[in-house]
């Protein structure tokens, strides 16, 4: 402790904790759809990207009830963007969270906000390649590395694979098997049809194949771990479906011998306006039922865990106080936003202390890595200086480096350490 930099008084902790929070380097943003160069059009980025983000469009569509979601649909991508900036930015004010976050980015490129140019935002982002911008976001941001979602079931995104390993040490591959759980009806024949012997009725072989099916991509990807988003009402188990065989006999025992979290993302709730296509998913409230009995029947597997429902997010922490082998994560979707941070990351640090991670970014679009890392540090931020200053207030000496370790490992260090990455 000696050489360590102590802190002396209520008001050097918080303005500590704020710059800690704002300036320390992202280690990794654990859950985003953001893909490397190579991935061509699959990496999204941009202004017309970011203005027609599916957050915007649910708001656009019931924001300006003259244009329905057919009409939008039909429209072209710049269409579409100008329509959503007129109706959401500048009918009215751009007060929720995903309209601001677009004038985050603009504001931390350095372009005038003020102005309301679209065609100089366009014009700034058609200045560079995707490659300059990546590392301009990398940059911006102050992120090391994000996790990508990499589906195998994606028929534009398995070629990428064919063609080779992820060589952009940014990016980390993530094995996303949603169709194994949810639509093992259409999984089935793919699997088949890629040389798994594998039958609509589990039978014969078909266990031991989907998991050789895990193995064979896990040595393509590298991945950090696998995932799955399961609607609110995911059983398990689940007397007489095969997403509980899939899980007990392929899913879990290929993590173990991979050494890798199993990722189950719970409580969507699918197309409850399927008007909307990727903008029409709600939530629901899951049985965290379905973690315990996970944790608890397979004690050697990691399970590195979010969910969609605010409710569930206080029975996460308390699951996790019961076992080990869960880690919760982040503040999903419709939980992205600050008022929902503030009170996950307190009952979190309550509940938990440090074993966790605060938030990842579930980026769709590469900029949006910019303005949900710049509001998530602030939100944050508030909450850790609540805390350390209770701390301070016991007479527990608080210092800089131990801070600056606790920020790190709730920004991403704790997942990266806690699998062994
Ligand atoms: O399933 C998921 O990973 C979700 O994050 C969905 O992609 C969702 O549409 C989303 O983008 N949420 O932020
Ligand atoms: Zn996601």
């Amino acid at each position: 402790m000696s050489d360590e930099t102590r802190l002396t008084g209520p008001a050097e902790v918080c303005n500590t904790v704020e710059r800690i929070c704002l300036e320390t380097p992202l280690p990794v943003d654990v859950h985003t759809h953001l893909y490397s160069a190579r991935f061509g059009d699959l990496l999204l980025w941009g202004f017309d990207e970011l203005v027609t983000y599916h957050y915007l469009i649910a708001e656009v569509c019931r924001t300006n009830r003259e244009v329905t979601p057919d009409g939008f649909y039909e429209m072209t991508k710049t269409e579409q963007a100008d329509h959503i900036w007129q109706s959401l930015f500048i009918d009215e004010s751009p007060i929720s969270e995903a309209r601001r976050g677009v004038l985050t980015c603009l504001q931390a490129y350095g372009l005038d906000v003020e102005g309301r140019s679209v065609e100089e935002y366009r014009d700034f982002f058609a200045s560079s390649s995707v490659e300059e911008h990546i590392d301009r976001v990398f940059e911006v941001a102050n992120c090391e590395k994000v996790v990508m979602t990499n589906d195998p079931f994606d028929d534009e995104e398995r070629p990428v694979w064919d063609a080779g390993a992820e060589d952009d040490p940014r990016f980390i591959p993530a094995l996303r098997i949603d169709p194994l759980l949810v639509t093992w009806h259409e999984a089935q024949p793919r699997l088949e049809q890629w040389g798994y012997d594998v039958a609509l009725d589990l039978s014969g072989n078909t266990l031991a194949e989907v998991r050789r099916f895990l193995m064979d991509w896990a040595e393509r990807m590298n991945p950090a771990y696998m995932a799955a988003s399961l609607g609110f009402n995911f059983q398990y188990p689940h007397e007489g479906h095969s997403s509980t065989p899939v899980i007990d006999e392929a899913i879990v025992p290929a993590c173990i011998e991979l050494d890798i979290p199993f990722s189950p993302m719970i409580g969507v709730k699918r197309q409850v306006n399927p008007s909307l296509k990727l903008a029409g998913d709600g939530v629901g409230k899951c049985d965290i039922g379905v973690i315990e009995r996970l944790c608890q029947i397979h004690p050697d597997c990691k399970f590195f865990v979010t969910l969609l429902s605010r409710e569930n997010q206080h029975e996460l922490c308390v699951a996790a106080r019961k076992f080990p082998n869960l880690m919760p994560f982040g503040c999903w979707w419709f939980l992205n936003n600050p008022s929902i941070i503030d009170e996950i990351t307190r009952e979190r640090l309550e509940l938990l202390g440090l074993s966790l991670v605060a938030q990842h970014s579930d980026c769709r679009v590469l900029d949006q890595l910019v303005y949900k890392w710049e509001h998530s540090r602030r939100s944050i931020s508030e909450v850790l200086k609540d805390k350390y200053l209770d701390l301070y207030r016991t007479g527990w000496t608080l210092t800089v480096e131990q801070i600056e370790q606790d920020v790190r490992g709730l920004f991403g260090q704790n997942f990266l350490d806690w699998a062994g990455l």
